[in-house]
């Protein structure tokens, strides 16, 4: 017996190992697995804090995120923060207490992010960044950037104007909208816009006010610029709804937009490029909505363990009133 016993002990040994290994593979496994909170089916659970729905822009980012997230099979939870980065934090929170299995936002401004990303990185949960980005200086918060290159975009609006305008002899006025303070989108906009036409002099910017990236917003700053202000030559708006928002305050003063008033915005949704192709805005730089897919497609990498870049960019293009007119029967938000 006493034989039999030694003999038997490497089994037994090896028998006790495979099943610590099994009954903890399992449990490493369950982890994972219901680490959204929800049953072991392995499926994706994803929290989505979205920055609000204030433009055309995030009405079609929205859809696009929703019909991806159904395409891709992942459990899409998502919080609408009404541009308050309050309540962003607080629907942060919750989706790491659901332990929700990646965590995905669009910031509404890029500072304050630091205390709430390090929680969701205590807790495991993965952070994609989608369409803003933060201004953290710890990149381990967060495992990518995914979206569009702002100061490009106002780079772009701004050395189309420069070209427009390379024969003015005099002063050119321009008054600018820009988006929510402190939004990534208008601190690089601006930064963009200003820098290009920064090599003409004559090119002015005499007035720059938030307007909130929405329509209501770009309408009443307009109206303020217009009183102040009695020559604006150009308007610079950080996106289509605040340009939309502003053709009515334009055409209340008695001006015509598009010829008076040169207008130039960023996002190219489809009541902006119809404004384009009527000849009411004059250039559009985009910026892309449609980030659904690649998002999706990252948050099965990142829940996966697998690698990805820290940052991803997103094609965009410009248009003049000639190319919106080409592109709008296609165009599909
Ligand atoms: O340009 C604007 C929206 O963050 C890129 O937010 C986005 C901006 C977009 O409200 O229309």
């Amino acid at each position: 017996m006493g034989k039999m016993r030694t003999q038997s002990a490497p089994w037994r040994a090896a028998a006790v190992l495979a099943s610590v290994l099994l009954v903890g593979g399992v449990a490493a496994c369950g982890n994972s697995d219901t680490g959204g909170g929800a049953k072991d089916d392995g499926k994706i659970t994803m929290g989505f804090s979205q920055v609000g729905a204030e433009s055309g822009w995030r009405t079609a980012n929205t859809t696009s995120i929703k019909e991806s997230a159904a395409a891709a099979g992942i459990e899409l939870k998502f919080d609408d923060a009404q541009q308050k980065q309050e309540n962003q934090i607080k629907a942060i929170r919750n989706y790491i207490q659901q332990k929700v299995d990646v965590i995905a936002f669009s910031p509404v401004v890029e500072s304050g992010w630091d205390t709430v990303l390090k929680e969701a990185k205590d807790a495991g949960i993965p952070v994609i960044l989608t369409d803003r980005s933060v201004d953290s200086a710890d990149k381990t918060l967060y495992k990518t950037f995914l979206g569009s290159d702002f100061v490009k975009e106002g780079r772009l609006a701004g050395e189309w104007l420069v070209e427009q305008k390379k024969s003015a002899t005099g002063p050119v006025n321009i008054v600018e909208l820009q988006g929510n303070t402190g939004a990534a989108p208008a601190n690089d906009r601006k930064k963009g816009f200003g820098e290009a036409i920064a090599v003409n002099p004559n090119l002015k910017i005499i007035a720059s006010q938030p307007g909130d990236f929405t329509r209501a917003g770009g309408k009443q700053v307009m109206e303020q610029f217009l009183k102040a202000n009695p020559k604006i030559d150009v308007l610079f708006a950080h996106n289509d709804d605040m340009g939309l928002g502003a053709l009515e305050a334009i055409t209340a003063a008695g001006k015509v937009p598009g010829k008076d008033i040169t207008i130039i915005t960023v996002d190219a949704v489809k009541d902006g490029m119809q404004a384009l192709a009527d000849g009411k805005f004059n250039f559009i730089a985009e910026c892309s909505p449609l980030l659904g897919p690649q998002l999706m497609d990252l948050a099965k990498k990142v829940h996966a363990g697998e690698e990805v870049p820290a940052r991803i960019e997103t094609e965009e293009t410009t248009f003049t009133q000639e190319q919106a007119k080409e592109a709008l029967p296609n165009r599909k938000y």
